[in-house]
């Protein structure tokens, strides 16, 4: 059986990941292919347990560490026990959001060293990682104004504007620095303009 390809999808809040989740998934379907659509923090039990306590607010303040190193468990439940063995199957996996945002929220974000991040990537990931990822950029401004009309905040999103335009600056320097892999995307148009550069580019794939 044919190895799978695993897809990742990022960016700020409101750039328009779950509306475009929808599409991709409906393009590959066209085509035959079955994809797993599966998220983090989460996409297994114990992931999704992780998710709660990330993003709850009842859980209060967190060390920034501590909030790093969870990610990275429920990465580790989320790559040994479903993507792995998804893709294995011949599947395809879709993801929305992965280690990107690590170092995107936690280290663009929360400030933490990029060196310790990586620790915990090589760790966790050893050589496996996506065969692309679709960055979606917009700015935060526009991104916030998107999500306005949503009901409470969850623990991370009552972030400050300064904490998210870092972390937009974070995604955009790794697309520069891994060009191959993550492909920057333009999503501050409207969502049919935002469909056909992620068209053109799984076209190429
Ligand atoms: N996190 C982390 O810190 N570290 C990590 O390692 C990982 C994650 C993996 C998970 O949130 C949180 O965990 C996230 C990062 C952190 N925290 N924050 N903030 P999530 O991914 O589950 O949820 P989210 O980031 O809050 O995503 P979102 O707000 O749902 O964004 P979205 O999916 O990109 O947006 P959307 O729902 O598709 O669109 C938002 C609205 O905009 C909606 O009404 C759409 O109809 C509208 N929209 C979408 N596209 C357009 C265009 N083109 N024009 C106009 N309106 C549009």
């Amino acid at each position: 059986m044919q190895k799978g390809k695993f897809i990742t999808i990022d960016g700020v809040e409101g750039a328009g990941k779950s509306t475009q989740i929808d599409f991709i998934c409906q393009y590959l379907a066209d085509k035959g292919i079955n994809v797993a659509l599966t998220r983090e923090p989460g996409g297994t039990e114990i992931g999704e347990k992780i998710r709660t306590l990330l993003l709850s607010n009842s859980t209060g303040e967190m060390h920034a560490d501590t909030e790093l190193m969870l990610m990275f468990a429920a990465r580790n439940e989320h790559i040994q026990n479903k993507i792995i063995p998804t893709l294995n199957q011949g599947n395809w996996v879709l993801s929305d959001r992965f280690t990107d945002a690590s170092y995107a929220y936690q280290g663009g974000g929360r400030g933490l060293d990029i060196a310790r991040i990586a620790q915990l990537e090589q760790w966790v990931m050893r050589n496996f990682a996506p065969d692309m990822t679709l960055l979606l950029d917009v700015p935060v401004e526009i991104g916030m104004q998107r999500v306005e009309s949503r009901g409470e905040k969850d623990r991370i999103e009552q972030e400050s504007l300064d904490f998210f335009n870092r972390v937009r600056n974070a995604y955009i320097a790794r697309s520069e620095r891994y060009p191959e892999r993550i492909k920057l995307i333009d999503s501050s148009q409207t969502t049919e303009h935002t469909q056909q550069q992620i068209n053109a580019i799984l076209d190429k794939l």
